[in-house]
């Protein structure tokens, strides 16, 4: 269960945790027309940093754009209101969840008559998928449930009801079993995990798929493209199917929650790296370095909630 943090951040004002209440007529638990964002603070030598706030903050723009929605707050605003939230719930590293969802007032299928509400939580959030997957890596399955395409609802769009078709996929497998769904498109190539992008090592190469594909365009996937690039590594976006997925070397998921977590097995098919294998574990330090401020080169993508 997630232990609550003092304040949440509710419409322009910070409010008691357990006082975040809305009201069971609020439009998105009926159609599912909510838009979010999911962030990670770091602890840093310099105190608590938050990882590319200002491209979150902007994907969450885009998003609300796609389903019409005018969100009442600038970049800017939404900026100040997750580093605030940080600070005054005191927290040296957490992960926060800025959410615009169609309230409370009207019913029915034409979403643009409810108001837009606007918040911000934060809570503790250790490793997405355990502590011991990071160093292990997870067994995933594919999933016999396709990912949304670009005609259905936009999978770069990070909207609240696309995630039942996700919530379908990691029950499935999660049930047989596995730790982790692994999702294809409408043509049988690969998209992303119920929460996580996806990338293959092969022969000291990286791959992953296009957003043409289908997958959430993840900030992490951007952020472990550059620092793989930066080490020397090809990168490479590119259709995969599942039989790259079962020959790679290497496989790892990168997201938010997930950061950059290994994958030891394909649908019962050990990696060759049977475990995290070096091209990973050389990218999954880079990135916590990167997260908690200890290269240089990087800085850029932590803003310092200040104080
Ligand atoms: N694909 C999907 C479908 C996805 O939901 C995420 C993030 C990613 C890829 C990676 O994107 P990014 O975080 O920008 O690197 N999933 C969020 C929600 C997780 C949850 O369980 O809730 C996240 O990682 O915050």
């Amino acid at each position: 269960m997630i232990e609550p943090t003092s304040k949440v951040w509710m419409d322009g004002k910070l409010v008691d945790w357990g006082d975040a209440r809305i009201h069971l007529l609020t439009h998105a638990l009926h159609y599912g027309t909510g838009v979010f964002e999911g962030i990670r603070c770091y602890a840093t030598e310099r105190g608590p940093a938050i990882f590319r706030l200002r491209e979150h903050v902007r994907r969450l723009m885009r998003s609300a754009h796609l389903y019409h929605m005018e969100v009442p707050y600038s970049e800017e605003e939404l900026v100040d209101a997750c580093r605030a939230l940080v600070r005054v719930n005191d927290l040296s590293a957490c992960y926060l969840r800025p959410l615009a969802i169609r309230g409370y007032g009207e019913m029915g299928l034409n979403p643009v008559l409810a108001p837009v509400e606007v918040s911000v939580l934060t809570w503790v959030w250790g490793a997405f998928l355990g502590e011991e997957a990071l160093e292990s890596g997870v067994r995933a399955k594919i999933s016999s449930w396709k990912r949304n395409d670009h005609n259905m609802l936009p999978p770069g769009a990070k909207a609240t009801g696309q995630y039942i078709n996700s919530g379908l996929a990691k029950m499935e497998a999660l049930k047989a079993g596995y730790d982790e769904a692994i999702m294809l498109n409408t043509t049988g190539h690969v998209t992303d995990g119920s929460g996580e992008n996806v990338f293959v090592v092969r022969d000291g190469e990286l791959a992953t798929p296009p957003i043409s594909a289908g997958c959430l365009d993840g900030i992490t996937r951007d952020s472990v493209m550059r620092l793989a690039r930066d080490l020397g590594y090809a990168v490479t976006e590119r259709d995969l199917t599942r039989f790259d997925l079962y020959t790679a070397d290497e496989a790892f998921f990168t997201g938010t929650a997930a950061e950059v977590t290994p994958l030891r097995e394909v649908d019962d098919r050990a990696l060759a790296s049977d475990g995290r294998g070096p091209v990973t574990k050389e990218i999954q330090q880079a990135f916590f370095d990167a997260a908690h401020g200890r290269i240089e080169r990087y800085r850029g993508w932590l803003t310092p909630v200040g104080g």
